[in-house]
């Protein structure tokens, strides 16, 4: 294929996400610094991007879109990263906890899961692909909690049980973020606590977790994707690090496309 095909192709369209998600800012960066403003980025959604995404592949039809790892994609389908020599996309990153400023005052218990709560991204896909498969998210936690009770009793360590104290989690419609959203909160749930779990957009995430009318969550992307939210909100809310870490986010293609870099696309 001769590279400057891939434009024509893809009418110069990358299949972008949700307008607020960082990787759309990183990804509207990456048009600036790589000199490419004949492309464009089409916002939209996670799921409407996966969907683009299967019926191109299907059709063995070039598709650029903007993706992540952890991410089922990566197995069900056989795609590449495109190179990124200016690493506008960051690099490795981690995914960290954010809590109100209070609950350990609050809730020591449920505060005590969620400092403890750590995975891999291997656990984190395991939750993915069932989900994916069909089942139902809460399900799938259960199944992956009865799977792994030696990772539960780690970041159910001295921490003591709840009595029914209301805990709200807030997330993104993120793949990540629903499998990890739901262990937690099934953790929480079978610690005593009664949890309520909030699908919002990521500023909202943020600015509930600072103005105290949610708990708590898994989905803070650092230190790129979410640098300017996390910056906006940092003096107002606890950090309590890490949960995973070797998050990747890049401009994504099949690996049928013949380009490898994002230098490629101009
Ligand atoms: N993501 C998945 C998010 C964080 C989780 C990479 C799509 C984002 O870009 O904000």
């Amino acid at each position: 294929e001769n590279p400057s095909d891939i434009g024509a192709q893809t009418e110069y369209k990358i299949i972008g996400i949700e307008p607020g998600a960082g990787i759309m800012t990183q990804a509207r960066n990456a048009l600036k610094d790589y000199g490419l403003e004949n492309w464009q980025l089409a916002e939209g959604s996670s799921a409407a991007m996966v969907a683009e995404l299967k019926k191109a592949y299907d059709q063995k039809e070039p598709i650029v879109i903007t993706g992540w790892s952890p991410h089922w994609m990566f197995s069900s389908f056989d795609l590449k990263y495109l190179e990124d020599p200016n690493k506008t996309f960051g690099g490795a990153e981690n995914i960290n906890t954010i809590a109100r400023k209070g609950l350990e005052q609050d809730a020591p218990g449920a505060y005590k899961i969620l400092d403890q709560f750590s995975w891999e991204t291997a656990d984190m896909e395991e939750v993915m692909v069932l989900i994916e498969e069909g089942m139902d998210p809460a399900e799938a936690a259960e199944k992956w909690i009865d799977d792994h009770q030696d990772k539960i009793a780690e970041w159910t360590n001295g921490a003591q049980t709840g009595n029914g104290e209301p805990i709200k989690l807030v997330y993104v419609a993120w793949d990540t973020e629903i499998a990890s959203t739901n262990v937690v909160g099934k953790v929480l749930e079978q610690n005593g606590y009664n949890v309520t779990m909030s699908q919002v957009e990521v500023g909202p995430m943020f600015a509930s977790i600072a103005n105290g009318s949610a708990d708590a969550m898994v989905a803070a992307w650092l230190p790129s994707t979410h640098l300017e939210y996390y910056n906006t909100y940092k003096d107002h809310v606890v950090d309590l690090g890490p949960n995973l870490q070797g998050t990747k986010n890049g401009l994504v293609v099949p690996e049928y496309v013949d380009i490898d870099s994002i230098e490629d696309l101009k």
